[in-house]
């Protein structure tokens, strides 16, 4: 399913991030086909930050129960694999354990730092990050669909680096590549599709170049559009409007109709099916 979606060339599509049960149930409800379990709100979700400060256990426990929330395919953000080859394969064949569809590996050094916070952003030598790659391919086979990010532009390299690395990514046997920048607008990531040529499938993240409309990665012919931190941003914004007002007025009255009613979290996660349970299996007759 997922490969279907990020490998395909012919069509653009859309994943929507989660970093929890509830995010991903959400997702899924508004109609996206697929999620990306995003690092840096898993991370804020747990109170850390994006710089590997949350562990390898971590981060699969919270895919587990995006996973287990919804039925979509869900791409997990493995950021560089927490180590050498080695921990890579491992957290890639626990996520596959754990039921993800995909897993997006990036460039960088342990420990990465969030690619829009400050300007250190060292990268992994080809050859030893090719080696990650390889060794997880040969751990995970089809299994997992594995997407190789490079973070070149990120750390202020060439676009001829970021694809020399794309290439050598491709070889080494990545399913698709993930572009990624943080200018405002989209010229850099339409330079590199252009120049990519589409030999796989080009995955991006406009979270700075929100502006560009869609239409214009679907003619560049990139594959996959990912909405990397939307809902917990969202949710950042709904969290403080609430907070704010309850400490103002020193009640709720006023906000009810402004937060989601209970019976919709019952529906949420189908509390009927659990009272359809009860009657069939605690008092069945
Ligand atoms: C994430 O969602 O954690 C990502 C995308 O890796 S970014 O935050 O843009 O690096
Ligand atoms: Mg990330």
């Amino acid at each position: 399913m997922l490969r279907g979606q990020i490998c395909s060339n012919s069509e653009l599509s859309f994943l929507m991030e989660a970093h929890d049960g509830l995010s991903a149930a959400i997702a899924e409800r508004a109609g996206f086909k697929g999620l990306w379990a995003s690092g840096l709100s898993i991370a804020s979700s747990l109170g850390y930050r994006d710089a590997n400060e949350a562990s390898w256990t971590q981060l699969v426990d919270a895919v587990e129960r995006i996973v287990d929330s919804n039925t979509l395919p869900v791409l997990v953000d493995g950021d560089s694999g927490f180590g050498n080859f080695n921990n890579a394969r491992l957290l890639a064949r626990k996520l596959r354990q754990r039921g993800a569809a995909g897993v997006a590996f990036q460039d960088s050094c342990f420990p990465k730092m969030n690619s829009f916070v400050g300007e250190r952003h060292p990268l992994a030598e080809i050859d030893e990050f090719s080696g990650r790659l390889r060794a997880v391919k040969d751990s995970v086979g089809t299994d997992l669909v594995l997407v190789a990010r490079t973070e070149a532009l990120i750390a202020d390299h060439s676009m001829d680096e970021a694809i020399l690395r794309a290439h050598a990514f491709a070889d080494a046997g990545a399913d698709a590549i993930l572009i990624h920048s943080r200018k405002s607008t989209a010229d850099e990531v339409l330079s590199f599709a252009s120049a990519w040529q589409n030999r796989l499938p080009l995955v991006i993240v406009p979270t700075t170049y929100y502006r560009t409309p869609v239409s214009v990665y679907h003619d560049a012919r990139i594959s996959t559009v990912i909405w990397a931190n939307h809902s917990m941003r969202a949710a950042i914004v709904a969290m403080r409007r609430i907070c704010d007002r309850i400490i103002a007025r020193e009640g709720t009255a006023s906000i009810e109709s402004h937060i989601a009613p209970l019976e919709d979290i019952f529906e949420l996660f189908r509390y009927d099916e659990l009272a359809r349970a009860e009657a069939k299996y605690l008092h069945p007759g």
